[in-house]
């Protein structure tokens, strides 16, 4: 009996997509790929949808976010399909509308300006909220059938959220953000309470419907302090991640760009995974991240616009300083560059795919 459930669990990791294997920290014949906004700009077949339908529509039209979502795949063949959506559409729901204005980016018709504005937050459930990316995952779930490919959900964390809901967008200080935090300490915490609940609800439904790994994305940590960090950032994401682990057994990537100073504290926070940006090398952070956790990254999005030949240096580079590091997925430091030479991507999914960690040990 003891055997045969063995050998069921044995068989069911041998199945497993090499990312998911990655996150568990089993051995993998080569690291898995997928690039950060795999699905996006540079990529003609996204504008041409795009030129017939806004980014709310395509996001909240599942047929739409199926087909965005598999276009990278069908073209490169990466490792991950990462659903289409923002981590910004789900405040809608939690009552602060927003649109994605043509070459500005998301803005919001209402901001956090004062405690009034985050008294009386309701938290609606995932399926009545974002119910059109839960629908996108059981479709790309079925269409991924019997493809050696993970599917990934995610969200943004509650810092990153709340930084765009209190500044809008562009504030590299972060003071409106940092001044609302300490000045009405009672409030950011309801408001971090609240956005705990909407990620760590939406992560899971997210592992319900299908995906395999959720990333959380927390872009603008890096503008904290440690000590800031820790007191008003760290205990929300320890809360959402054990809030996830409590209901599902998906694996967890956490992402901070710049995040090197916040890397003791990210190597407690209990995730499978960390993303890690070009400003660093993976050996390096993998010492500071203290040696356990697998990483992914790291590769600057802007070598995808050199000559090649630099380019698959800095690839080659990257794919021999991961098979030194506790586990690692192929990625970029942060996401594709709108305008990247489409076969720049390319290169950088056949030289992973090609590589082998026994030929080059
Ligand atoms: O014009 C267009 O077509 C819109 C460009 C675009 C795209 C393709 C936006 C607007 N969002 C997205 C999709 C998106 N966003 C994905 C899709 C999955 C993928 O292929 O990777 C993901 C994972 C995101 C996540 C996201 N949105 C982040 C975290 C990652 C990061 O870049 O740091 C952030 C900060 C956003 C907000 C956002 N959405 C879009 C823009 C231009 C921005 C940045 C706004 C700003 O800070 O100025």
């Amino acid at each position: 009996m003891v055997n045969s459930i063995k050998t069921d669990v044995e068989a069911q990791s041998q199945k497993a997509p090499l990312l998911v294997k990655v996150c568990r920290g089993e051995a993998v014949p080569r690291p898995p790929v997928w690039l950060m906004r795999q699905a996006g700009r540079y990529l003609p077949e996204y504008l041409a949808i795009r030129a017939k339908h806004s980014m709310l529509d395509a996001i909240r039209t599942p047929e739409l976010a199926v087909e965005i979502t598999l276009q990278p795949i069908r073209r490169f063949g990466m490792d991950a399909a990462i659903v289409f959506a923002d981590i910004l559409n789900p405040l809608i729901g939690l009552g602060f509308p927003l649109e994605f204005e043509e070459n500005r980016g998301p803005v919001f018709q209402r901001k956090i300006e004062s405690p009034a504005d985050v008294e009386n937050l309701v938290v609606p459930p995932p399926e009545e909220n974002v119910g059109y990316t839960l629908a996108a995952l059981r479709t790309l779930k079925q269409e991924l059938h019997g493809q050696d490919r993970a599917l990934i959900g995610f969200a943004g964390a509650p810092f990153t959220l709340s930084y765009y809901l209190i500044e809008g967008a562009g504030k590299s200080e972060l003071v409106r953000t940092k001044e609302f935090m300490y000045k009405h300490p009672a409030s950011w915490h309801k408001l971090q309470e609240a956005l705990v609940t909407l990620v760590a609800d939406y992560l899971v439904a997210q592992a319900q419907a299908g995906a395999d790994v959720v990333q959380i994305f927390d872009s603008w940590a890096w503008a904290l302090s440690p000590s800031c960090y820790a007191a008003n950032v760290f205990p929300y994401l320890q809360e959402i991640i054990t809030r996830v682990r409590s209901k599902v057994a998906t694996s967890i990537v956490y992402f901070a760009p710049a995040g090197m100073g916040l890397y003791d504290q990210i190597a407690n926070l209990g995730v499978d995974m960390v993303g890690i940006d070009w400003r660093i090398t993976l050996p390096e952070a993998n010492k500071r991240l203290g040696g356990v956790l697998p990483l992914q990254g790291n590769l600057d999005p802007a070598a995808l616009f050199t000559p090649l030949p630099h380019l698959e240096e800095q690839v080659r580079r990257i794919l021999e300083e991961g098979a030194k590091v506790t586990g690692h997925s192929m990625n970029l430091g942060h996401g594709v560059l709108p305008k990247t030479p489409v076969e720049a991507v390319g290169r950088v999914v056949e030289m992973v795919k090609a590589f082998s960690y026994s030929a080059s040990s």
